[in-house]
């Protein structure tokens, strides 16, 4: 199968959306947290897991997304919701704690809510799982022919909720993917230490599903697999798992002193960085100029700077505002 162009360059200005964003985050976020690390002070407390390196995960099956069809997202979230579509400008503002964010800025980071494109996160490890299933429920009671898709980490394949999930949806035929983003770490447990299993995908013979490996962190491969995957979900011939060995270049949250892991390994891994090689490929290829490359990424960084530009500059919730909209 050939990828048409436009979705390639899609995928290429969305990545470089998505990393721009998180290392602009690094920056805004480390900001009033030094010499001494406060997790309450700076524009942005509270906890931030970031997504550099994961970027082909989001794009990979986003492109083959709708805004009717439902994204689950974990604590690691802003990938997804980039990807996803959700509004750049209040996703933002809602991780800064501005009254203009998705959720009035009382959410943060890890509770993103956008219903214009059908897109949540949460930081309960595996719980997105069983709330893009009942999307997927619904989807099909309704007679649409809408999927729904569960962003989970490794760690997350081995929670109750995991086999609950594909269980159900199995047995019910249900529009419902689950992308595991392999990144070799659950905090810092690696992989080895947590699964009895090679790889994830294997799992699916045991729901009678189809199970993907995408290995090398290659989008362009995320993209067909998932391309299979959306499509039979849109038919209704049921759920898939999909696996994509991914890396994770910063520490599990902003400040992990990552002693868990060598020195060289990031480094490493970034030599196969998937933006670098898709661009390489595009050029390669003939698909786009050198000049296209600058046009995207002039416009995705300009997408970036307006959104924190915009959260920066609201105001903060009223604090006589505090129990509205709370479950209190
Ligand atoms: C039910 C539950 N248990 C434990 C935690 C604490 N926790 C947060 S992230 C995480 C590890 C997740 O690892 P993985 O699923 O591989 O995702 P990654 O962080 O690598 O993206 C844990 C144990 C939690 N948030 N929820
Ligand atoms: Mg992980």
């Amino acid at each position: 199968m050939s990828i048409p162009v436009d979705h390639m360059k899609w995928m290429y200005e969305t990545m470089y959306k998505i990393r721009y964003y998180e290392e602009t985050m690094v920056q805004a976020y480390t900001e009033g947290k030094q010499p001494v690390f406060n997790i309450g002070s700076g524009p942005v407390p509270g906890e931030m897991h970031l997504a550099p390196g994961q970027e082909p995960a989001a794009v990979g099956i986003c492109a083959h997304l709708r805004p009717e069809d439902t994204v689950a997202s974990p604590h690691r979230p802003h990938h997804h919701a980039i990807a996803k579509g959700v509004d750049l400008n209040r996703m933002t503002a809602e991780i800064f704690g501005k009254v203009t964010g998705l959720g009035k800025g009382k959410g943060g980071h890890m509770h993103l809510f956008d219903p214009a494109v059908k897109f949540s996160c949460g930081g309960i490890v595996a719980a997105g799982m069983p709330h893009a299933v009942g999307a997927a429920l619904a989807a099909k009671m309704k007679g649409k022919d809408w999927v729904a898709v569960a962003f989970i980490g490794e760690g997350a394949a081995n929670a109750g909720a995991f086999h609950e999930s594909l269980n159900l949806a199995a047995l019910w035929k249900l529009p419902f993917i689950v992308v595991i983003e392999d990144n070799s770490y659950g905090i810092s447990v690696p992989k080895k230490q947590s699964t009895a299993i090679a790889s994830n995908d294997l799992r699916a013979s045991a729901y009678g599903i189809p199970g993907y490996l995408v290995k090398d962190n290659d989008p362009l491969e995320m993209y067909r697999v998932s391309e299979e995957a959306v499509s039979r979900a849109r038919r209704g011939e049921g759920p898939s798992i999909i696996e994509i060995e991914t890396d994770r270049y910063l520490g599990h949250f902003q400040g992990d002193p990552e002693l868990y892991r060598d020195k060289q390994e990031v480094p490493g891994l970034r030599q196969r960085d998937p933006i670098g090689r898709l661009e390489a490929k595009l050029l390669q290829e003939g698909a786009v100029s050198k000049d296209d490359i600058e046009l995207m990424q002039t416009r995705a960084k300009k997408a970036v700077d307006d959104a924190y530009t915009f959260s920066r500059e609201s105001a903060y919730p009223a604090p006589q505002d505090a129990l509205q909209d709370v479950f209190a």
